[in-house]
């Protein structure tokens, strides 16, 4: 994506890269440039700290995090700046929970934003990445705002294919 990253999406471990996919396709129909990155809060705690306390500086907006199991990754990275951080829960041995639960249950004073787990979590991590960037992007606003319709439409279309279905 051209342009200097907004929005930084990063995750745990290359086996996220599946479920993550649907974030980056998201971003890239909004428009959005980021980037990707694989940093463990476990294995790669200082590259983590880096990450985080350069962030800001390096011009990123929201940053994603996407971890499974013991998933520490966007708590830690929340800890260590004060943009907006969406954790997004991957599936893991225990279905997810795992992971929902290390994400969202966040001590008082460091917020993670939590979507739900796995590939509708991801795709929503990425709107509301574009939500938040929306407020003062006023294209990007527009563009939310489509979306939003076309979400609609594809409803609409759904329930006439049902009804086509029921009268047949
Ligand atoms: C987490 O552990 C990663 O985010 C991933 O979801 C999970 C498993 O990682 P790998 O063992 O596949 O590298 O840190």
């Amino acid at each position: 994506m051209e342009g200097k990253a907004l929005v930084s999406v990063v995750m745990g471990s290359d086996s996220d890269y599946p479920a993550m996919a649907s974030c980056l396709e998201q971003l890239e129909q909004f428009g959005i440039p980021h980037e990707v990155r694989v940093l463990s809060a476990h294995r790669s705690p200082e590259k983590v700290s880096d990450f985080a306390a350069e962030a800001e500086k390096n011009g990123l907006k929201v940053i994603i995090a996407a971890a499974g199991g013991a998933a520490h990754l966007a708590g830690v990275i929340a800890s260590q700046t004060i943009l907006p951080v969406v954790g997004v829960p991957m599936t893991s041995t225990l279905d997810g929970m795992d992971s929902l639960l290390s994400i969202v249950q966040m001590p008082s004073g460091i917020p993670v934003a939590t979507v739900s787990i796995g590939k509708a979590g991801a795709r929503n991590a990425a709107i509301l990445a574009a939500q938040l960037l929306a407020l003062s992007d006023e294209k990007l606003n527009s563009r939310l705002k489509e979306f939003k319709k076309e979400l609609a439409l594809k409803v609409e279309k759904k329930n006439q294919l049902i009804q086509e279905k029921r009268s047949a």
